[in-house]
């Protein structure tokens, strides 16, 4: 059975947990932390990062690269468009939701929830208002530009939703939502993904692992 070692308040570990329920693939979920010097993530993440994946014999790292693994070995569901540009751009809007977008969104989170929580720090609202006002209305000018009114990007649910929406889950946890008279077409593509049959069940889960409803 696939393997997957992460924590699912990752953004990353979140899509690729998306991708997985998507496929409808079972796989064993092994709860693993970076930074907190677990052995067993060092051997199968040598970046000390999360998530990585074993399935049979092969063992990766990186959300990406794990996303399309799944995509070439599991096809029946597929989450990426099949068209050659729209794949291109997937692959491209991918990237930005696992940079720029993960940094700053990702960012509230890390400043307001995870280092109060997990690294008993004062919450910096300094970092975290420079990432609210400068970082992201750049973010979310571009992302406004790049998705639609209705319904998921390529048509049906892809990587590329996934990838944007999921830091944005994160930054929810930590009190930040987007401002939808601003930047509607994010932010409603963000509540879409968000209640789509698969991620629920998920959310559902991680939520209440964090004692905050959905
Ligand atoms: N490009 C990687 C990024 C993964 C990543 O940065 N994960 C964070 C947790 S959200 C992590 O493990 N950080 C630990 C570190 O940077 O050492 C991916 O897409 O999987």
């Amino acid at each position: 059975m696939i393997k997957l070692y992460g924590a699912n308040a990752s953004p990353f570990v979140r899509k690729v947990m998306a991708v997985l329920a998507i496929k409808q693939l079972p796989y064993e979920h092994i709860p693993s932390m970076p930074f907190s010097g677990d052995q067993e993530l060092a051997k199968v993440s040598p970046l000390g990062k999360i998530p990585a994946l074993v399935d049979g014999d092969l063992n990766i790292a990186d959300s990406k690269v794990i996303c399309r693994y799944l995509e070439s070995a599991y096809p029946e569901v597929p989450v990426y468009p099949k068209d050659l540009q729209d794949r291109a751009r997937a692959d491209w809007l991918e990237e930005y939701g696992g940079t720029a977008l993960a940094e700053s969104a990702a960012g509230i989170f890390f400043h307001r929830f995870m280092r109060p929580m997990a690294f008993k720090q004062p919450v910096d609202e300094e970092a975290v208002e420079n990432i609210i006002q400068k970082k992201m209305p750049p973010l979310l000018d571009y992302l406004e530009t790049q998705v639609p009114e209705e319904g998921f990007i390529f048509g049906e649910l892809t990587v590329a939703d996934l990838a944007l929406a999921s830091p944005f889950v994160n930054a929810g946890y930590a009190q930040y939502t987007i401002d939808s008279q601003k930047w509607p077409k994010i932010s409603a593509l963000v509540e879409r993904v968000k209640a789509h049959e698969a991620l629920v069940p998920l959310l559902e889960a991680e939520a209440a692992a964090f004692g905050q409803s959905r």
